[in-house]
Parts: structure tokens; C-alpha cells; sequence
């Protein structure tokens, strides 16, 4: 997977793609990634890249044509990728759409707006996807471009180690994480829950889908608003709802 990043501010992308699991994904030739900075499309003597809005009002609205210029200069490097606008207005970003994106894409193109916005004419005539990270203002869509080819990168097959794959991950299916332990036994008089000492694999694993399936009813129960339990799932929380009743009783 290929990804270009348009931005006015290249030197605050550039240092993503030298750190972590994105250089080493970049090291072994699985993701690229590359800046282009909008600025060097303007054609002005002083090199405009916004203007006052039609209609009047505060604030600087990005100029079409250097952004224009930059999409095609994008588009020669990253045939069929696709162009991305995150903004405000986009649709909600989610792990489902980080995997369809690593799945179907072969490249993406990331149009970074600072300023207000820019100008109508590029979302309607040469954005192929508006995308949103959530529903907050930033100044400019560089961090949200970022969180989002993170993400999708982390996907792509081989660019975590093969002992971390993203498959087991939080929303994969659904449900939060299981809560993690490691060393020492005892910090700060807290300990580390038996039975992950044990050795017993199965019950382990029936412990980790209790922590999974109880914080994600107390953490995120929206994420439970639409889904089926199940057998093993509805048990857990029978049973909880047992230990609850008794605890009210006494
Ligand atoms: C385009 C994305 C880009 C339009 C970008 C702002 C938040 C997100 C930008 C605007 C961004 C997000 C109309 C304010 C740059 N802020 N939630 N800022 N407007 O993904």
C-alpha cells in the first residue's frame, strides 16, 4: 500500500514515516509513504495557497488550483490510489473501514485542509472519500490522515510481527480487550489474578472472555447495543448477574 499525504506542513508527516511499526512496514517493503507539500503547486510570486471567502466572513478558505496540481502530482505517483479528504464533515472513521481500506485499496491519497476548509469545487470534483477521525475540530487534517494510515497499515499483512498479530484486537470482534498482566506478581500490594498464573490454558481462556465481555457492558455497552451473544457470553453475565444480586442481598 502506497500513501501520499498533501499538507502545508510536510515537516510535522515526515517524521511518522521513521518511527515504530510504519518505518519497519516501509523497511520490509509491504507500505510507502511520501509527502507533498501544496505549497510548491502555487504558481504566485508569494506562493498563496488560501484567499479570503466569496460572501464574506472570517478566516481563509485553501485556493483550488495549487490543490488541484498537487492531486494530479499525487495521482502520477499512486495510480488508482484513492483520494481522501479528512474533515469534520466526513464519514465516522472505524475498524471496519481500516479494513476495508487495507483489504481493497493499493494506494491512498490524503488531502490535509488547514484554514476553514477548502474550496467546494476539489470535495465535489476530485475527492473520492471524505473521512472523519470524530466529531472534534482540528487545525488541520494532518493528525487525523496519520491516525488513519496508521491504523490501516497495521493491517496489512506482515507489518506487525507475526506474534502481534491485529486480528485478536479490540473491535475486531466487537468486544473490547481482555486486561493484561506481566511482572512482578504483586505491584503495590495489587496482584495479578490467579488464575493467569495457573497454567490451566482453558481456564484462562475463559477468564480473558469474561474480562473481555465485562468491560466492554461497562466501558463501551454501545458496542453491545447490536450484537449477539453468544452461549458462552450469556452464561458469563448470568453468572454475574448472580454474584451482583447477592451482593445486594447481603
Ligand atoms: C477540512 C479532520 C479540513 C475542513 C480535519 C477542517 C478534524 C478532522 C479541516 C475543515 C480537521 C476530523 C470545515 C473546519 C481540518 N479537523 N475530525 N481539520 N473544517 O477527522
Amino acid at each position: 500500500m502506497k500513501f501520499s499525504v498533501l499538507t502545508l506542513f510536510p515537516e510535522m508527516v515526515d517524521p511518522f514515516w521513521n518511527n515504530g511499526m510504519i518505518a519497519r512496514g516501509i523497511e520490509k517493503g509491504l507500505i510507502s509513504g511520501n509527502c507533498i507539500n501544496i505549497r510548491d503547486f502555487s504558481t504566485d510570486r508569494h506562493h498563496t495557497v488560501d484567499d479570503r471567502p466569496y460572501g464574506g466572513g472570517s478566516g481563509m478558505v485553501m485556493k483550488p488550483e495549487p490543490l488541484k496540481e498537487a492531486v494530479h502530482s499525487a495521482k502520477a505517483g499512486n495510480p488508482d490510489a484513492r483520494v481522501i479528504l479528512m474533515s469534520p464533515q466526513g464519514t465516522r472513521f472505524d475498524q471496519p473501514l481500516a479494513e476495508r481500506f487495507a483489504e481493497e485499496e493499493k494506494g491512498m491519497v490524503f488531502v490535509c485542509g488547514r484554514y476553514e476548509g477548502i474550496d467546494e469545487r476539489i470535495v465535489d470534483g476530485l475527492i473520492d472519500e471524505e473521512i472523519s477521525i470524530g466529531d472534534f475540530v482540528l487545525t488541520g487534517g494532518e493528525l487525523a490522515a496519520m491516525a488513519v494510515i496508521d491504523s490501516v497499515a497495521r493491517l496489512i499483512p506482515g507489518v506487525l510481527g507475526s506474534d502481534e498479530s491485529s486480528k485478536s484486537d479490540s473491535f475486531t470482534d466487537g468486544r473490547l480487550e481482555y486486561a493484561q498482566y506481566t511482572r512482578p506478581e504483586d505491584f503495590q500490594g495489587n496482584r495479578v489474578p490467579g488464575v493467569l498464573l495457573s497454567g490451566n490454558h482453558e481456564r484462562i481462556r475463559q477468564w480473558r472472555k469474561a474480562s473481555s465481555i465485562k468491560r466492554t457492558f461497562l466501558k463501551r455497552p454501545d458496542l453491545l447495543d447490536n450484537a449477539s451473544l453468544d452461549e458462552e457470553e450469556k452464561t458469563i453475565l448470568r453468572r454475574w448477574c448472580r454474584e451482583l444480586e447477592a451482593l445486594v442481598r447481603n
